[in-house]
Order: C-alpha cells, then sequence, then structure tokens
C-alpha cells in the first residue's frame, strides 16, 4: 500500500534501523515492485551551460561563483539528437537534457527545446528536461511533445534551502512542480546530500516528495559533487554507508518510484556503488559526463553491474501518454 501521510518520526525510525534490517525492508519493497537485477541507464546532456543567475551553493554553472567551465549557448537539435543516439547505442533508455536557466525561455530558444523533445521520443526513448521553473503554458507544451519526465529538485528540506539557494524560493519550486504535474509530465524530482544538511534536513525532503500524492515517479538521489569555486567545495565527502541509507529509506517510503543514484558515484568504490543499488537504487547515469562534472566511463558501469550479476534495462520504464 501506498502512504502519503509519513511523519518526520516514521522516516527517522526507518532511517535509523539497523543497517541489516534496513536494507532488508528495502530489499523486500524492491522486489516486490521492481525486478532487483535491472537498472534503467539514463543519459544526461547539459543543451545550455552557465552563466546562471541563480545562487544554488553546490552549483558550478551559478554566474555568482567563479569555476572553470565553459558557457555554452543553446546546443541546436541536430548536435542534442545525435548526442541522444550515442547515449541509446551506449545502453541509455532514457535522456535528461539540462539547462542553467532560472525558468524557461519564451520563443524561439523554448521552441528548439521541445523539437529536441520531439526528436528524442521519436528514437524511442523516455525524454526528460530540467530547464528551471516554467509556467502552465510552457508546461503543456512540453507534455504536447511527449515529454516524459520533468526533473525538478527540492534539493534539501525546507528549513535548509535558505542555507544553500537564496534567489528563489521553495514554494517557487513546489509552483512549478505542481503545473507539471497538471500537464500530465511525469515528475522528476530528488535533492542533493553532503551540503552540510543534518539528517534530519536529509529526511526533510524525502518527506516533502513521500507526502506528495502520487508520489514522484522518479527521484534522483545525488551526492554533492565538489566544484572548486564554488561555496561549498571544501565539504568533507559522504560516506557509501550514508548514501545507502538515504536511499533505502527513499526506496521504503515510496516503493513504486525509481530511485536514482544520481550524482556523486565517482567518490564511492565499486562496493560503496553495490551498497546503494542494494539498498534500492535502480537507475543511474550512463556515459562519462553529468552535466559538466564527470562520471565514470561506461565500461565501468558494464563491469561492475557484470560481477554483480545485474543487467541495464533494454526498454523505457516510464509510461507517457504519446506526443499529440
Ligand atoms: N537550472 C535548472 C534547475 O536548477 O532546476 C536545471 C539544471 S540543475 C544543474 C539540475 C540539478 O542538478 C539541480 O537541481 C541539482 O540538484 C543538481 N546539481 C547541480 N550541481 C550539483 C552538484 N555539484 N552536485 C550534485 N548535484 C548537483
Ligand atoms: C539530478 O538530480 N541530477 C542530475 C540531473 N538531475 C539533471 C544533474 C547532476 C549534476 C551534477 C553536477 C554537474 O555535472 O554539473
Ligand atoms: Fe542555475 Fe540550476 Fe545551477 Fe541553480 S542548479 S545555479 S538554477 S543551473
Amino acid at each position: 500500500m501506498l502512504r502519503h501521510d509519513w511523519t518526520l518520526d516514521d522516516v527517522r525510525q526507518i532511517h535509523d534501523l539497523p543497517l541489516p534490517e534496513l536494507l532488508y525492508r528495502a530489499q523486500g519493497v524492491h522486489r516486490e515492485h521492481h525486478d532487483p537485477a535491472a537498472v534503467q541507464g539514463c543519459a544526461l546532456l547539459s543543451i545550455k551551460t552557465g552563466h546562471c543567475p541563480e545562487d544554488c551553493a553546490y552549483c558550478p554553472q551559478s554566474a555568482h561563483y567563479k569555476t572553470e567551465l565553459e558557457a555554452q549557448r543553446l546546443l541546436d537539435v541536430t548536435e542534442t539528437l545525435a548526442m541522444a543516439k550515442a547515449a541509446k547505442a551506449n545502453g541509455a533508455t532514457r535522456f535528461c537534457m539540462g539547462a542553467a536557466w532560472r525558468e524557461a525561455p519564451r520563443g524561439p530558444e523554448f521552441d528548439r527545446v521541445v523539437e529536441m523533445v520531439r526528436g528524442v521520443r521519436d528514437l524511442g526513448m523516455e525524454a526528460c528536461c530540467t530547464l528551471g521553473m516554467l509556467d502552465q503554458d510552457q508546461a503543456d507544451r512540453l507534455a504536447e511533445a511527449g515529454l516524459t519526465a520533468y526533473n525538478h529538485n527540492l534539493d534539501t528540506s525546507p528549513e535548509f534551502y535558505g542555507q544553500i539557494i537564496t534567489t528563489r524560493t521553495y514554494q517557487e519550486r513546489l509552483d512549478t512542480l505542481a503545473r507539471v504535474r497538471l500537464s500530465g509530465i511525469t515528475l522528476c524530482c530528488g535533492g542533493i546530500i553532503g551540503m552540510g544538511e543534518s539528517v534530519d534536513d536529509r529526511l526533510g525532503l524525502l518527506l516533502q516528495l513521500a507526502r506528495q500524492d502520487p508520489h514522484p515517479e522518479s527521484v534522483p538521489i545525488n551526492s554533492l559533487v565538489r566544484v572548486h569555486g564554488t561555496p561549498l567545495e571544501k565539504l568533507p565527502p559522504v560516506g557509501a554507508l550514508e548514501f545507502a541509507r538515504v536511499i533505502a529509506t527513499a526506496r521504503i517510503i515510496m516503493p513504486t518510484s525509481i530511485v536514482r543514484l544520481s550524482a556523486g558515484r565517482l567518490e564511492l568504490s565499486d562496493e560503496g556503488q553495490a551498497l546503494c543499488l542494494l539498498a534500492g537504487a535502480n537507475s543511474i547515469f550512463l556515459g562519462d559526463r553529468l552535466l559538466t562534472t564527470p562520471n565514470p566511463e561506461a565500461s565501468h558501469d558494464e563491469r561492475l553491474l557484470s560481477r554483480m550479476g545485474m543487467r541495464l534495462c533494454e526498454e523505457p520504464m516510464t509510461e507517457t501518454r504519446p506526443p499529440s
């Protein structure tokens, strides 16, 4: 039974279980709803890079910080679709296009993104975008083009959020999520651990997600990629056991969602990543680049999955209505 009335106490009790008990429960829930030997491979592409007006303290693309980043205007449709094709050939069934915008633009740039979405869907892949805030008309146009999912992270608890981002509010994030939901596009919404937050902040984020009805279909759990020049560059890395606890808790409270072991895998050993997959994550990003930072090589992931006796899903996993 899916629950939407979780409290912080409930979630804290789950998170703090002895690790063997936590993993046992997470695995039970996982196999009730998913194939435990299969993970979805997704690929990311930064379609517009850098010069972002927001001040997200973790982000190399914010114009507020001096990072070694090469900015790039919006890519063209052909380049983007070539990358999507290559990602498909590498085993990805979902293609996520990210843009460093505070909010999606209106006009020809938006039209171009809509065309990218149609093109990715025509390849038979799931299409996901993360473009910042959307108005209803933009959400509806993306839905019409067949967009499978919109990624818009809440990042952390409402209480800790203000220490990470000051240029937009938690409520603005929630408002965009509500518009996406209304348009019929599925939600991809998660956050980042390792930004100096408390365990209650991590659980406060999960609570925000698990109290939604329906739960976001996709929940990316990132650990901070510490980028030189950002205010968070000197924070300590998140350990694999902590990462796995957050994933297992997400798996238990949102049983049918796809929980994605997202940014931060390079900081983990193979065994650390294995633990996160055993804790109930069922998706990874494939390819040696996330948006702007490195990710394990596809060949390394292939080896890891094969050593675990696991495999990439061959078919898309999220149903959406066809483009109209
Ligand atoms: N600008 C849009 C927005 O913020 O919604 C879309 C792109 S933004 C880069 C997408 C997500 O990437 C952020 O919400 C954040 O959760 C994640 N992210 C960005 N920088 C990160 C980092 N250094 N480590 C981990 N996750 C990061
Ligand atoms: C998400 O939660 N993680 C991805 C995706 N959504 C867009 C992005 C991770 C970005 C990591 C930092 C970078 O490569 O720039
Ligand atoms: Fe901009 Fe998104 Fe980076 Fe924040 S996370 S600075 S909104 S690109």
